[in-house]
């Protein structure tokens, strides 16, 4: 018996880890190589790579630049490896990742083809109990969920899409052998971030590409192109600096701070000045960079919408056309922001068509396309860029089961509740690196990884010395968590409109923040206190 009454645990691994993806490789090098800790990867796909194993789809890239999205725990591989666009493409992410989970041997710690659909806490044992869907199980006393955030699509909404004779694709579930479009009639739909990066390479190959767009997004020319090799070099070089210049900085990428401190306060030629400047290969400094009052002010951020707006009306060439595809509903950046690469040219092109489904909305997909209310269309190749149950969505799959037998789907039925977006009350020893209420969709995800999987796994370590049987947090801590992150997501714009960050893109998901909106610095800064007072707010039982 041990201390705390239980039964001794016969338990068969200290940490099971769950997805091979930025969170999953890095956790499985730290804890197994560097802990030591007697660890199994479990792996729904047929290789490591997580997002970029999946998103295959034409035209996937990062919008965060190469010499930022990568790891910096290896001196080594960050040393080495080269890349060659400025912005990495699906296929170079996943290379790296590949190439890293080979030099650190990692593939040998993965159960791939893999998927857990049952997770249950054994109060008696201390323990987690993992199935897969073929009905293996295995025992682990700790488990990280590397899910990630974007890894579940949102259910399809169509019920004719069962009966449709054409191809369908999931941007999100790609074809690894690719798509032909070459003379087909092609239909996307969706003009999310997915969806933008898509829409223009497939009208290169299609013989007709009708986009279906329900809701239109701010999108700005992402600029991207070969990196300069000395440029690069300089950045190698650099490293420590770069990615220490980074972790202070608001999205954890090295961007300017903000060149004024409102939009209201300058001069229009002032204001169009700085927007100018970060149009073109800005990416997020279009937000992080030029006013700092965008994300507060309605007023303020009705300047960059408005300037968004000037700039497609410039690239599309047929004003009602233009007038569909400018949003607005909703204030810049408060969805996600997509960047593209000749976006709003492929409207100007002659086998590219729209529809717009808040004149004409979408009844069903039938046998041969889709009909809306105004018309039936037909398709050879249905692309469905739709999105995802973003974050709770991962990790509701996994079937968790906490203490007293309580569901993660019923104690997350009015949103989720975690202490820093990385730990659950009722759910000891699970740790989820960019979970429901982190700072996820405001950080340049690998190093924000990393910051998560260290504080994980010192936690662990951390449990392990004391001999605690179940490490989790407060229902205080948790209830201060959620209080604090609806109180700086109400203070921005963000909440006052319906997006995936509010779960409101997946019918009947409930309303709630699921990001931190404080920004990477502030959240660092959050977990270093946490954890130099001793992990407060978890209880070490
Ligand atoms: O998904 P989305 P996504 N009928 O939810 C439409 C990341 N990402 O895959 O807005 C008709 O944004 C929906 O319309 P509406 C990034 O974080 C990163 O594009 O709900 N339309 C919307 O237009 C991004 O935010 C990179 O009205 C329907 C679209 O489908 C996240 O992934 C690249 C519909 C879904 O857009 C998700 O982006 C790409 C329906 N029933 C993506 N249902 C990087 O560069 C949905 N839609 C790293």
């Amino acid at each position: 018996m041990t201390d705390h009454g239980r039964e001794a645990p016969t338990t068969d691994l200290d940490l099971a880890i769950i997805g091979a993806g930025f969170s999953g490789l890095y956790a499985m090098h730290k804890a197994r190589d560097v802990m030591g800790l007697n660890v199994q990867g479990f792996e729904a796909g047929g290789g490591v790579g997580g997002t970029w194993y999946w998103n295959r789809y034409p035209g996937a890239r990062c919008d965060i630049e190469s010499i930022y999205y990568s790891y910096s725990f290896d001196d080594e591989i960050a040393k080495k490896w080269r890349w060659s666009e400025k912005f990495a493409g699906q296929p170079e992410i996943l290379a790296y990742l590949e190439h890293v989970a080979d030099k650190l041997d990692l593939r040998r710690g993965f159960a791939f083809d893999t998927r857990i659909v049952s997770t249950v806490w054994n109060e008696a044992a201390g323990h987690w109990t993992l199935t897969s869907e073929d009905g293996a199980s295995t025992t682990a006393r700790f488990v990280i969920a590397g899910t990630g955030p974007l890894s579940i699509p949102k259910e399809n909404e169509f019920p004719g899409l069962a009966h449709y004779t054409g191809e369908v694709h999931r941007t999100g579930k790609w074809p690894h052998e690719g798509v032909d479009f070459a003379g087909k009639r092609v239909a996307v739909i969706g003009t999310g971030a997915t969806a933008i990066q898509a829409i223009p390479r497939i009208a290169e190959q299609a013989g007709t590409l009708t986009v279906f767009q329900r809701t239109p997004n701010f999108a700005a020319p992402l600029d991207n192109g070969p990196l300069d090799p000395t440029e690069l070099d300089d950045v190698i070089a650099n490293y420590a600096q770069v990615r220490e210049n980074s972790r202070n900085r608001f999205i954890g990428a090295d961007y300017p701070l903000p060149e004024h401190p409102s939009a209201l306060g300058v001069s229009d030629d002032e204001r169009k000045r700085v927007y100018d400047k970060y149009y073109v290969g800005g990416g997020f400094r279009m937000i992080t960079s030029t006013f700092g009052d965008l994300m507060f002010s309605a007023e303020a951020n009705e300047t960059v919408s408005e300037y968004l707006r000037e700039r497609i009306r410039e690239r599309v060439k047929d004003p009602k056309t233009a007038e569909i595809l400018s949003p607005r509903n909703h204030f810049y950046a408060t969805k996600r922001p997509p960047f593209e690469t000749g976006y709003y040219e492929a409207y100007n092109r002659e086998n590219v068509s729209l529809v717009d489904l808040r004149a004409t909305p979408i009844e069903d997909i039938t046998e041969r396309g889709i009909r809306t209310t105004d018309a039936e269309y037909e398709f050879d190749v249905l692309v469905l860029a739709t999105g995802f149950d973003a974050f709770t969505g991962p990790l509701l799959q996994l079937g968790l089961v906490g203490r007293d037998g309580v569901r993660l789907s019923d104690y997350w039925a009015d949103g989720p509740h975690t202490y820093l977006g990385i730990a659950i009350t009722g759910f000891p020893n699970l740790f989820m690196p960019m979970g429901p209420q982190s700072v996820c969709i405001h950080i340049n995800n690998p190093p924000g990884i990393e910051d998560h999987v260290d504080f994980a796994l010192r936690a662990i370590a951390a449990a392990t010395e004391r001999g605690t049987t179940a490490l989790e947090p407060t229902i205080e801590a948790t209830d201060q968590w959620n209080s604090y992150i609806w109180g700086i997501a109400d203070s921005t714009l963000m909440t006052k409109v319906e997006s995936w960050y509010m779960g409101s893109n997946v019918p009947g998901k409930p309303r709630a923040p699921l990001f931190f909106a404080g920004g990477a610095v502030l959240y660092r800064a959050i977990f270093a206190q946490v954890e130099g007072n001793g992990f407060a707010g978890f209880a070490f039982d």
